[in-house]
């Protein structure tokens, strides 16, 4: 048994505890070492076979009961105590839990009053009408659980690029330490910056592949290997992503890395054009028609035999980056070092971490010339919300800041407004028009139908204060899809009225997503990339809504985070 079957064993155990309504601290317990268990390096089989039991509670977060019951497990495959419990609460409900926003308690109540045990029979009582008579429930909470039914067979399976450029990183560190390998690197979507990743397709380049495959398939971070072979190998990890690795010689680098990086379409493409001049391509090289090969060791040579520059992989998705490319006409994409400004974070004022000063401290630590603090409003009560009152008081925190940052930055006093479900605003005019910027979002009403939210974010943009549209459809990375709107009003809107849209750079964000954003900035919308920074490490979030704008074919011009200080202050002035 792998860490993630342990895992999801112990995960099931405490769902079902919890509809049976047991003792609180035994679920944690439970939940606490389902956690252990898939975060950790080593396998608990690999020690338990070293240490038996002994060495199994010495994992921190595996208590006597656990550590016997893993053992239990990895000597027979099962668990009594688990068919048991499945004997009094069927093993089904737990399934249930998967619904979002549906917890233990209800599906109990369901079950007990109705005898639904299935996803399958809680979507017939509920578009039956029957889930609304229960007790504690309603109409409302009936069409939430239809919606959390639907959103659950839309589930990806992919990881946001937040989480999977990280673990990538250990890898490729992991893949460099071992003997004769030249050079790793990421390909396929991550080397793309796709906002999720299928799995990772990691290139090394190395004369002998067998300590390479060696190495990556036998860590103990690895669950399953689902293939080993001279050019490739794949796995599954612990935690349930799955990577390859791909082995060339340095000599054939260019074009095997060329190959992975994909896209799939990109590469069918360049194979075209390949064909016309005479040459096949694919992962080892590039091959005439006498038989006789041309070898890439770089990337660059691929794409320069066939006559064209370098292509930015963040473009490779056949959206027409071949024909730019081949008539000179590839944008000049922003990079990284051109934002100096980040126009969107969050203080203790309302959810954020740290004071003002922190946060400009920490902007300018990175380098950045200007920073908007743009705390929730008060509509946004979970989020502590600032109220017109407490909203005076922060400005004298704003001025008592300014004194002590002197010219280091520009500190710009602004709001981060709510649309309220009904689409009006949460300041009226005048209290708008006092701060310095204003930024107005969604948080609350996402399910309301397409016309109504198009109208209420129509109503922020035609409101002469409002300068930022922040993260438009409201989507969560990777299965939460953006709310319906009609993005081509939003976007004559935005123009019409000088709006600036923003890719919102929170890796579980990126909203507006790149094909969004790219459609944006070709009519003429300026864009703008924020952190939302509610911490210090936030700031470097930048990265991901940057990658996200170059997937959008962004250029520096486009972006209004690469004004310099006097350049935004004259803008805003201008809008009042
Ligand atoms: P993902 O993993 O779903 O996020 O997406 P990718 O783009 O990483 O795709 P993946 O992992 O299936 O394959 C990695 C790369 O391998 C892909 O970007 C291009 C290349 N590739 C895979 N299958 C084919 C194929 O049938 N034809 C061509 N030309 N390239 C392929
Ligand atoms: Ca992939
Ligand atoms: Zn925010």
């Amino acid at each position: 048994m792998t860490n993630k079957e342990l895992a999801d064993t112990f995960t099931l155990i405490a769902n079902l505890l919890e509809i049976k309504g047991e003792v609180i601290y035994k679920i944690l317990a439970y939940r606490k070492a389902a956690e252990t268990l898939s975060a950790h390096p080593r396998a608990a089989k690999d020690i338990w076979q070293e240490a038996g039991i002994k060495g199994l509670k010495e994992i921190s977060g595996v208590g006597p009961a656990i550590a016997d019951k893993i053992d239990e497990l990895l000597n027979t495959g099962k668990l009594d105590f688990l068919e048991k419990l499945k004997a009094e609460v069927p093993e089904s409900l737990a399934g249930l839990l998967q619904v979002p926003d549906l917890g233990p308690k209800k599906v109990k109540m369901f079950y007990e009053q109705l005898g639904v045990a299935s996803i399958e029979q809680l979507k017939a009582a509920a578009e039956g009408g029957k889930l609304a008579e229960l007790p504690g429930m309603g109409k409302k909470s009936e069409e939430k659980i239809l919606v959390g039914i639907e959103s659950l067979s839309r589930r990806s399976g992919r990881t946001p690029l937040g989480d999977a450029l990280p673990f990538a990183g250990q890898q490729i560190a992991l893949l460099k330490k071992v003997k004769g390998v030249k050079a790793v690197e990421a390909a396929g979507s991550l080397r793309r910056r796709r906002d999720t990743v299928g799995d990772l397709d990691i290139l090394v380049a190395a004369e002998d592949s067998e300590p390479v495959m060696e190495a990556f398939t036998s860590q103990p971070l690895v669950a399953r290997v689902l293939g080993k072979g001279k050019t490739k190998s794949s796995v599954e990890f612990n935690n349930g992503m799955r990577a390859q690795v791909w082995v060339h010689p340095p000599a054939r680098f260019g074009t095997a890395i060329q190959y992975a990086t994909g896209s799939k379409d990109h590469n069918v493409r360049l194979r075209e054009i390949a064909l016309d001049q005479g040459y096949s391509l694919s992962e080892h090289a590039l091959t005439k028609e006498d038989g006789s090969e041309i070898l890439c060791a770089k990337e660059e040579e691929v794409y320069k035999t066939l006559g064209l520059p370098w292509i930015p992989p963040e473009l490779r998705e056949d959206r027409g980056e071949v024909k730019a490319a081949q008539s000179g006409n590839l944008p000049k994409l922003i990079a990284e070092k051109d934002i100096i400004a980040d126009l969107h974070s969050h203080t203790t004022w309302s959810d954020g971490k740290l004071s003002i000063l922190e946060m400009a401290e920490a902007a300018i630590a990175r380098g950045r010339k200007t920073l908007a603090i743009t705390d929730h409003s008060h509509n946004l009560g979970i989020a502590n919300g600032l109220s017109v009152e407490r909203l005076k008081e922060q400005r004298k925190e704003i001025t008592a800041a300014r004194k002590k940052l002197g010219d280091r930055i520009l500190l710009l006093h602004g709001i981060e407004m709510e649309i309220r479900a009904d689409g009006t605003l949460d300041f009226d005019d005048e209290t708008l028009a006092w701060l310095d910027i204003v930024i107005a979002s969604l948080h609350v009403g996402m399910r309301q139908p397409r016309e109504k939210n198009t109208l209420r974010i129509l109503n922020a943009i035609n409101n002469p204060h409002v300068d930022i549209i922040a993260h438009p459809t409201n989507r969560l990375l990777p299965d939460r899809l953006g709310s319906d709107l009609d993005m081509e009003a939003i976007f004559a809107a935005a123009l019409a009225n000088g709006t600036v849209l923003e890719i919102n750079s929170n890796p579980s964000r990126l909203d507006l997503d790149d094909v969004h954003a790219r459609l944006a900035a070709e009519l003429g919308i300026p864009i703008t990339i924020n952190t939302d920074a509610h911490a210090a490490e936030h700031f470097d979030f930048l990265s991901y809504g940057v990658a996200t704008a170059r997937r959008a074919w962004l250029t520096k011009g486009q972006v209004v985070n690469t004004w310099k200080p006097e350049k935004i202050q004259a803008w805003l002035k201008k809008r009042g």
